[in-house]
């Protein structure tokens, strides 16, 4: 049995818990650096940069599009594992049989950063829950509907906060319109890191 519609944890982590996940990011991104994913077709760099956990990664390109894959696309290595405590949460929260496959790690380092509205709609199971996890700076979420022209609202989404998409609202348009410098300092050099566990395949 799993659980539905959007659904968010304040504070699911605490501090304590908020720096041991910084601490396993840490060594991550030791073996898999940030990289700067590419709009499909015209090359533009996303504002974010990001990494990847788990069997599989999502990564982006001018020529390859969206996708997932098993490599980091500069080091070419495996990505490292997921965290212990990342697949607890997912346990916990999403209540879905089979682990996550892919832990996005996206980096939101200055003001510009920004996401724009997009549903997650490469895996071929979407019938699993995403689970995303907020650290370091608040960020200011837009959570949308089924088509992208439904209204939206706007939510705050501050360190340690957790929160899924399930059922009816997987497929559901969301980004983030920006990131307050400044609103916390769990992040040494400052921003915010969001983590998106997702099971790719069924
Ligand atoms: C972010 N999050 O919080 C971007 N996707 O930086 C997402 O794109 C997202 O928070 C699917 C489900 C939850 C999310
Ligand atoms: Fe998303």
């Amino acid at each position: 049995m799993h659980h539905d519609g959007f659904q968010i944890y304040p504070g699911y982590f605490d501090k304590n818990a908020q720096q041991s996940l910084v601490d396993e990011l840490q060594k991550i991104i030791k073996k898999a650096p940030f990289f700067q994913p590419r709009m499909p077709r015209t090359g533009k760099p996303f504002s974010v940069k990001m990494t990847n956990a788990g069997p599989l990664g999502w990564v982006s390109d001018k020529d390859g599009g969206y996708r997932y894959q098993k490599s980091h696309p500069v080091t070419a290595l495996p990505w490292p594992p997921i965290p212990d405590e990342l697949i607890a949460a997912w346990n916990e929260l999403t209540g879905y049989e089979k682990p996550p496959e892919c832990c996005l790690i996206n980096l939101y380092r200055n003001e510009k950063a920004k996401m724009g509205l997009h549903r997650d709609e490469d895996e071929k199971n979407l019938a699993a829950p995403v689970l995303s996890i907020s650290l370091g700076d608040t960020a200011v979420f837009r959570m949308g509907g089924l088509k992208r022209k439904d209204p939206t609202r706007s939510v705050r989404l501050t360190s340690g906060d957790a929160l899924t998409f399930g059922g009816e609202a997987r497929l559901a348009y969301h980004g983030i319109d920006r990131v307050i410098a400044g609103s916390s300092t769990l992040l040494s050099n400052g921003g915010r890191i969001n983590l998106t566990l997702r099971r790719v395949n069924l």
